[in-house]
């Protein structure tokens, strides 16, 4: 399964270097998943429209619209409940949690984020889950970024970390409440993901 020494970011924030290696079978799932819930630029409450591109599978899917954040059972595009999670990603997120400190983890959302040049997530933090007990499971697959760490306060200088294809990044615990982003994607090409970035995102919504 995974094989990756534990490397430390910030306090029970860890990254697990090539912890989802090989990413061929992922695109190849994300690429079922898209094609029946498809990727959208969800827009934001504060009227915004987001660069990142998203869809969901499993039982939960994070949604934003004008409304709010929130976890919806059905794609709001289609109506339809989201694509099942894959085994092949369930486990991983458990085996990746544990590794990361985090053991029992079973997510029941996975954000699936799909990143084109110039494409950049501002420091957030991911809070709209019910159980704070649970940590954040980060996947990395295709075109290398810049993953910033801010910690506790939304400002500030970041701890930048590049994160590559199969790269895993875990927070939970005292970092769960943590700000992060992802700086703007610079352009190049990959062999699994051809000019893009994607990320998984697993929670445990409910
Ligand atoms: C990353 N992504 O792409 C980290 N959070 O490496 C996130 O932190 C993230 O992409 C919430 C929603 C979408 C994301
Ligand atoms: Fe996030």
């Amino acid at each position: 399964m995974i094989q990756a020494r534990p490397i430390t970011i910030a306090d029970e924030v860890t990254l697990l270097r090539g912890g989802a290696a090989p990413t061929g079978p992922i695109v190849t799932a994300i690429e079922s998943i898209a094609a029946r819930a498809p990727f959208r630029h969800l827009q934001t409450p504060g009227g915004g429209t987001m660069s990142v591109a998203m869809t969901n599978c499993g039982p939960w899917g994070w949604h934003s619209d004008p409304r709010g954040y929130r976890y919806v059972e059905c794609d709001p595009l289609t109506g339809e409940r989201w694509p099942p999670m894959p085994a092949l990603f369930t486990n991983l997120a458990g085996a990746a949690a544990t590794l990361g400190g985090f053991p029992g983890f079973e997510p029941d959302a996975c954000l699936v984020n799909r990143y084109a040049p110039g494409a950049q997530m501002g420091a957030h933090r991911d809070w709209d889950e019910l159980d704070k007990r649970f940590p954040i499971v980060s996947v990395s697959i295709g075109l290398p970024a810049l993953f910033l760490w801010y910690g506790a306060k939304r400002q500030g200088k970041p701890v930048a970390t590049l994160v590559e294809d199969g790269d895993v990044v875990v927070w939970g615990g005292s970092a769960r409440a943590g700000y992060h982003g992802v700086r703007k994607l610079p352009p190049g090409e990959h062999p699994a993901a051809g000019a893009l970035r994607y990320n998984l995102t697993f929670r445990r919504a409910k």
